[in-house]
C-alpha cells in the first residue's frame, strides 16, 4: 500500500481548544494548555490534530466568526505559542490541521466592515452578498427581507443595515455574514491567507461548511416546510453551481505545492454520496475527504434535530454502508461518531448509565474504528465523557441552542419542552471541559470554568482511565494501533452482514493486497443493553480474536454465539 495516501491509515483528533485544558487559570482552554498535554495524545497513538478556531474572534459563535484570518486570539495565546504547539506537534511524529472558516467572516472582521461602510457602490461591496429590501416593501419591517431564507440559528438569513437601506445575507449568526465566492478577490484573499498558514507548517485544513460557499446569484424564495417559519434556501446554496470549479482552484492555487503531504477535509452538511464521491475522487484533485450528516440526523425528527425521535438501528447500519459502498472504489470516507456540535456519542447512541457506558462506548469505537475511512475521535470521546446535566437554560451558553429557545418560547412552545431537546440535542453537551482527573473542576482550570465540568468527572477522567488497561482510552488506543498494523482495516472492502437485525451490528473486511494473499475480519458488536444472540457465519469458528472490549466472553461458535449487553468483538482470519 506504499502508493496510498498516507491518512488513509492515520486517526484524526479533534481538540476544541476553549474546552481542552487551560494554562493560565482564566476558565477558558489555551494553545499552552495543549502543548502540556500532547503526552495524552502521543499515548493514544493519534497521527493528526485538528483544532478548532483559534483565530481572534469575537466569540459569537466559539471562534467560528473570525476576526482576523492571520493571528491568535488572546484569549488562546499569540503565534509564538502556536509556533511552539505546532514544533512539539511534529517533534512527536504528529500533523496538525487548521479549521478553515471561509464561507462567513465575523461582522467585524475589516472586510465586512469597509463592505458595510463604503456602501452600496463601493469598492468592496461585492465581497459580501448585499441586496435591497423585497419590492413593495418596507425596508427593516418583518417580511421585507430580500427572499424568505431562514438561518441555521433560528429566525431570517438577513440583516437589515439602516445606513445604507440594503441588507446582508447571513447563513448562520448575523454576526457572521457571509463571504461572496463569486468575487474571485474574495477567493484570491482566501487562498492568500492559506497559503500563509501552510508556509508556517500546518499540514491541512479542516474546512467549515465548505460546500455552502457557492450560492445561486439569484437567491430565489425557498419552499417553507409544514408549519416552519421560514423557507429552506438549501436548493440553491448546498453544493451551489460553482462549488466544484471553486475547490478545484483552491487545490491547484492553495494545495497542488505540497503533494502528497496535506490533509483535507471538507464539511459537507447535505452532502449526497453521489456529490461526495465527486469531491474526494482524487482524479478531479479537490479535497481528500468530507465529513458527511446523514448518519447524525436520523434522530432529527420532522421539526429538526430538536425535535429528536429514537434511533433505530437497522437504518443507522444502513446509513453507514451506503456511504461504504458508494465511497468504495472511487472516493473516502471520515468516520465520526461526535464533535463540537453533536450531543456526546456516548449518550447518544451508547447507553450512558454507569452499569453500561464503557462498554456501550467501545463497542460504537469499535464499530467506528473497523469501518473503512479515516476515523475522527473528538476530545472526551476516548474517555466515554456524556452529556452535561443541565438544570435550566441559563446553564447554556451556546448561541444555537439560546436563539432556539428564545425564538420557540416566544412563539408559544412550552419551554420545558424546549429545554428537553436542548438537553438530548444542544451543542453545550459535547463543550464542557475534558475530564482529566477526579480534582475540582476535573484538571481542567484552576479558575472558573467558562462552561461548568460535568459532575461525572470524578468517576470519568483520564487519569484513571490511563491506568485501567479495560478503560474507554486504552480501548480506543488499541483501536488506532490497529489501523496503525493491520492492513485490512483502512484497506480491506465493506459488507455488512446481519442488515435488519435491531440489536447486532456485524460485518466483514476483506483484504486482498495479491492474488490469493487474503485477510479476514469479521466484526460482532451487540449495540443494546441486553444479552442478542448473533448467529456466527461460516467458517469463523475458533478464528483469531485480534480484539474484543469483554476479554472473558464467549468463544465464537456455530451456529451462534450470545453477546453480552454491548459486547464488541473483532476475529482475524487469513
Ligand atoms: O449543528 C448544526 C446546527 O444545527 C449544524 O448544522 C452546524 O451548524 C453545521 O454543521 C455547520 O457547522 C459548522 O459551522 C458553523 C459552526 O457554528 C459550527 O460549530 C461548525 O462546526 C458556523 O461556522
Amino acid at each position: 500500500n506504499a502508493d496510498e495516501p498516507w491518512w488513509k491509515t492515520a486517526v484524526v483528533y479533534q481538540i476544541y481548544p476553549r474546552s481542552f485544558a487551560d494554562s493560565d487559570g482564566d476558565g477558558v482552554g489555551d494553545l499552552r494548555g495543549i502543548t502540556r498535554r500532547l503526552d495524552h495524545l502521543v499515548e493514544l497513538g493519534v497521527d493528526v490534530l485538528w483544532l478548532s478556531p483559534v483565530y481572534p474572534s469575537p466569540h459569537d459563535d466559539n471562534g467560528y466568526d473570525i476576526s482576523d484570518y492571520r493571528g491568535i486570539d488572546p484569549l488562546f495565546g499569540t503565534l509564538e505559542d502556536f509556533d511552539e504547539l505546532l514544533a512539539a506537534v511534529h517533534a512527536r511524529g504528529m500533523r496538525l490541521i487548521m479549521d478553515l472558516v471561509v464561507n462567513h467572516t465575523s461582522d467585524e472582521h475589516p472586510w465586512f466592515v469597509s463592505s458595510r461602510d463604503g456602501g452600496p457602490g463601493g469598492p468592496a461591496r461585492d465581497w459580501y452578498w448585499w441586496r435591497p429590501a423585497r419590492p413593495g416593501t418596507v425596508p427593516g419591517t418583518p417580511g421585507a427581507e430580500p427572499n424568505n431564507w431562514g438561518s441555521f440559528f433560528s429566525g431570517p438569513a438577513w440583516e437589515y443595515d439602516p445606513a445604507s437601506g440594503e441588507y446582508y445575507l447571513h447563513l448562520f449568526s448575523r454576526k457572521q455574514p457571509d463571504l461572496n465566492w463569486e468575487n474571485p478577490r474574495v477567493r484570491q484573499a482566501v487562498y492568500a491567507m492559506m497559503r500563509w498558514w501552510l508556509e508556517r507548517g500546518v499540514d491541512g485544513f479542516r474546512m467549515d461548511v465548505i460546500n455552502l460557499v457557492s450560492k445561486d446569484p439569484a437567491l430565489p424564495d425557498g419552499e417553507v416546510p409544514g408549519g416552519g417559519r421560514w423557507g429552506d434556501g438549501s436548493p440553491y446554496y448546498v453544493c451551489g453551481p460553482r462549488i466544484h470549479e471553486y475547490l478545484a482552484e483552491m487545490h491547484r492555487e492553495v494545495f497542488a505545492p505540497h503533494p502528497g503531504t496535506l490533509l483535507t477535509v471538507g464539511e459537507m452538511p447535505g452532502v449526497t454520496v453521489e456529490q461526495a464521491r465527486l469531491f474526494t475522487d482524487p482524479a478531479r484533485a479537490e479535497v481528500d475527504m468530507v465529513f458527511t450528516f446523514e448518519h447524525v440526523g436520523l434522530d432529527h425528527g420532522p421539526g429538526g434535530k430538536f425535535d429528536p425521535r429514537p434511533l433505530r438501528l437497522p437504518e443507522l447500519k444502513a446509513t453507514m454502508a451506503r456511504w461504504q459502498e458508494g465511497l468504495g472504489e472511487v472516493g473516502w470516507n471520515s468516520l465520526y461518531w461526535g464533535n463540537h456540535d453533536q450531543p456526546r456519542a456516548v449518550s447518544r447512541f451508547g447507553d450512558d448509565s454507569p452499569r453500561h457506558r464503557t462498554r456501550s462506548a467501545t463497542a460504537l469505537a469499535t464499530v467506528l474504528h473497523l469501518h473503512r475511512g479515516t476515523p475522527y475521535v473528538y476530545q472526551g470521546d476516548e474517555l466515554g465523557m456524556t452529556n452535561a446535566p443541565f438544570a435550566s437554560i441559563h446553564d447554556f451558553r451556546d448561541l444555537e441552542s439560546l436563539r432556539h429557545h428564545a425564538e420557540e418560547t416566544a412563539h408559544g412552545a412550552d419551554p420545558a419542552e424546549v429545554l428537553d431537546a436542548l438537553r438530548v440535542m444542544g451543542r453545550d453537551n459535547a463543550r464542557t471541559p475534558v475530564q482529566w482527573d477526579a480534582t475540582a473542576h476535573a484538571g481542567f482550570t484552576t479558575g472558573t470554568p467558562w462552561l461548568p465540568v460535568n459532575p461525572d468527572h470524578t468517576e470519568i477522567n483520564a487519569a484513571a482511565q490511563r491506568a485501567d488497561p479495560a478503560s474507554v482510552f486504552h480501548h480506543h488506543r488499541r483501536l488506532i494501533g490497529l489501523r496503525h498494523t493491520e492492513p485490512a482495516v483502512a484497506f480491506g472492502d465493506f459488507t455488512l452482514l446481519l442488515p435488519d437485525d435491531e440489536r447486532i451490528w456485524a460485518f466483514l473486511r476483506r483484504h486482498e493486497p495479491a492474488p490469493g494473499e487474503v485477510t479476514e475480519l469479521l466484526v460482532l458488536a451487540n449495540l443494546s443493553s441486553e444479552p442478542a444472540r448473533c448467529p456466527a457465519p461460516d467458517g469463523w469458528a475458533g478464528t483469531e480474536l485480534l480484539l474484543t472490549n469483554h476479554p472473558g466472553g464467549a468463544p465464537l461458535t456455530f451456529p451462534a454465539v450470545t453477546l453480552t449487553p454491548w459486547e464488541a468483538r473483532v476475529h482475524r482470519r487469513v
